[in-house]
């Protein structure tokens, strides 16, 4: 069920957490709670270019680790049509589509067993909860998304949420600057993402602020650990190892 840190900040001043790399002190001692049922469930999240994959492709040698990267692939070839590249191509007219099958292939994913029983954690690149509150979000405050549209999103997440167990137990954020990741898609140099703008990456980079990086709970109720992401992988990986013992 819900879990519940035990101060709530005042409706309207939400806590800013200025470039806390650590698990939120607000809610270390009292919201990471370890399942029973079910494996430990962890999404990376992150803008596009932080280092996610990367990440997840680490962890994905560990035993007792179970990873999902994010199904691109399925993105790019959906019968023959590459989502991606149509979204890029003329967002305005493609988002609410995008979002439709990203939900979809999200909540799928989110809900798989685990595929051995000696697994302990599920490692999720982005989440149900990422479409809702990042993408869904900016696409809608930046006039991308119509009312409708949103409205209808938001009643799938609504219903998601509350039908099917999506809980998660720890975010770990990625967090980073839009020019150096601006710059890292760059180089990536992934077709369908040419053309995307700084502006676009700076608005993520909002998107993914207010949801973890401040204490509305409206938002989000699940424990975040935040770590630097302009950085290099291996010193991610250095700050992962340094918080380990606390999760
Ligand atoms: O790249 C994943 C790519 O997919 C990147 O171009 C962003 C895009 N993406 C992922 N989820 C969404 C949603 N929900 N809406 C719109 N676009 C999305 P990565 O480098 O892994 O971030
Ligand atoms: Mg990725």
């Amino acid at each position: 069920g819900e879990k519940r840190p035990i101060q709530s900040p005042e409706k309207g001043s939400p806590i800013k957490r200025t470039n806390f790399v650590g698990i939120s002190p607000q809610k270390e001692l009292t919201n990471i709670s370890t399942p029973t049922d079910r494996p430990f469930r962890v999404s990376i999240e992150g803008n596009i270019g932080a280092g996610k994959s990367s990440l997840i492709q680490y962890f994905s040698n560990f035993p007792g680790i179970e990873t999902y990267p994010e199904p691109i692939d399925w993105w790019r070839n959906l019968d023959g049509h590459n989502l991606l590249d149509l979204l890029y191509s003329d967002i305005h007219k493609w988002h609410n589509t995008f979002q439709m099958y990203v939900q979809l292939t999200r909540l799928k994913i989110q809900t798989t067993p685990p595929k051995n029983s000696s697994t302990t954690v599920q490692m999720f690149e982005r989440s149900v909860q990422n479409n809702r509150y990042c993408f869904v979000e900016q696409a809608f405050k930046s006039g991308i998304l119509h009312g409708a549209d949103y409205t209808i999103l938001n009643e799938w997440y609504k219903w998601a949420k509350k039908n099917c167990d999506i809980d998660l137990d720890l975010i770990v954020y990625l967090r980073s600057t839009p020019e150096v990741v601006y710059n890292r898609m760059k180089a990536r140099r992934r077709p369908e993402e040419m053309s995307v703008k700084l502006e676009y990456l700076q608005e993520l980079h909002e998107s993914h602020e207010k949801w973890l990086m401040t204490d509305d709970l409206n938002l989000n109720t699940v424990p975040v650990l935040v770590l630097d992401a302009d950085t290099t992988l291996e010193e991610i990986v250095e700050q992962y190892k340094i918080n380990e013992n606390k999760i």
